[in-house]
């Protein structure tokens, strides 16, 4: 049986990322694909002299040309710019969604049974336009958000209670974005909810808040210490998660940008909820109850995705 092949497009900082790892987890071969003729290539050389040195067999190849993604099971999708200081994720706007036009065409041209990962900003409107654009069946392609924005909020939480990360849960739903809705309630530590653990005295809502705060700035945090891009380690490794549960059928629950349609009163639209991935893509997506406060949240975060959708159709007409 051949290995699964892993497309990623986009071989810049998050992409050489995706393939380390993915080399690393021996996931499958990869293919590393961007336009800046070289990149790919040499990043492809450089990890697979990596392997005899770690132990891990698998085939990278780097390419210009779309028709190498040609069988590709996963693809990964980072094309376009990353956020500079001061910069919000919504004002890459119009540059990525041309990217996601060539990218979501290549891809329904060579891997039109891919299962279809985006990450490129901003995510919640890319990932819908990467969809309208290569016309993958919805529950193929979904977005990388709630991964990461969850991890840095478990990260944070860990911190505070000084305790392994493996015994913290966390839930972070909506658009990914200033919006975005860290779920309290929802997350735990050993099991024990965070309202809970302010009620026994463990941290108070004060230093709650604080994290709370500090996890929807967690972008804005490293691209104002990095000053020349944005997060890469942390982003890749979410994203190889989800791979790794559709290639491997895990049925993970995991929160991610999903098609979401009838669930939470959405028709047709792309945010961030938890849903389960497996072999057939996103299987399903959890419909959580949420409280007027969290409802107030999320229908804020909606909103900001529908207005990104709305300019979305603007700057181009073929997405009306
Ligand atoms: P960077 O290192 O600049 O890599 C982007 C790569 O895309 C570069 O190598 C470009 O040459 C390449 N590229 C540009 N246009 C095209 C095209 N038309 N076709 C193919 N390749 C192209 O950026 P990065 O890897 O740091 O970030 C990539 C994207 O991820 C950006 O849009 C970031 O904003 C986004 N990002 C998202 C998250 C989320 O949590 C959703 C987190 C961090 C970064």
């Amino acid at each position: 049986m051949s290995r699964p092949k892993i497309a990623l497009i986009g071989a810049g900082q998050i992409g050489g990322t995706l393939a380390h790892l993915a080399g690393l987890k021996e996931l499958g071969d990869v293919v590393l694909f961007d336009i800046a003729d070289g990149t790919p290539q040499g990043k492809a050389l450089d990890i697979a002299e990596s392997s005899p040195v770690d132990g891990f067999d698998a085939a990278f190849a780097g390419t210009t040309d779309y028709a190498d993604l040609a069988g590709a099971d996963v693809c990964i999708v980072t094309a376009g710019v990353p956020r500079k200081p001061g910069m919000s994720r919504d004002d890459l706007l119009g540059i990525n969604l041309k990217v996601m036009k060539a990218v979501g065409e290549g891809i329904a041209e060579h891997a039109p049974n891919a299962f279809v990962i985006c990450i490129t900003n901003p995510l919640d409107a890319m990932v819908w336009a990467l969809r309208e654009f290569s016309g993958l069946p919805k529950n193929m392609v979904c977005g990388m958000a709630g991964v990461l924005d969850s991890a840095r909020f478990r990260y944070f939480l860990a911190e505070e209670f000084k305790v392994s990360v493996k015994d913290v849960n966390a839930f972070v739903l909506g658009g990914h974005g200033d919006t975005m809705v860290p779920l309290a309630r929802y997350s735990t530590v050993g099991g024990i909810p965070l309202p809970d653990l302010v009620k026994m005295g463990w941290t108070t809502q004060d230093k709650l808040d604080t994290i709370i705060q500090r996890t929807r700035d967690g972008g804005a945090e490293i691209v104002g210490l990095l000053k020349t891009g944005s997060a890469f380690y942390a982003p890749a490794a979410s994203a190889i998660e989800m791979a790794e549960a559709y290639l491997k059928d895990q049925k993970r629950v995991l929160p991610c940008a999903a098609h979401v349609e009838g669930a939470y009163g959405l028709d047709g639209f792309y945010v961030g909820v938890p849903t389960v991935i497996g072999a057939s893509g996103v299987e399903k997506v959890i419909e959580i109850k949420f409280d007027k406060d969290e409802q107030t949240m999320f229908d804020n975060s909606v909103k900001a995705v529908k207005g990104l959708v709305a300019a979305c159709k603007e700057i181009d007409g073929s997405l009306a």
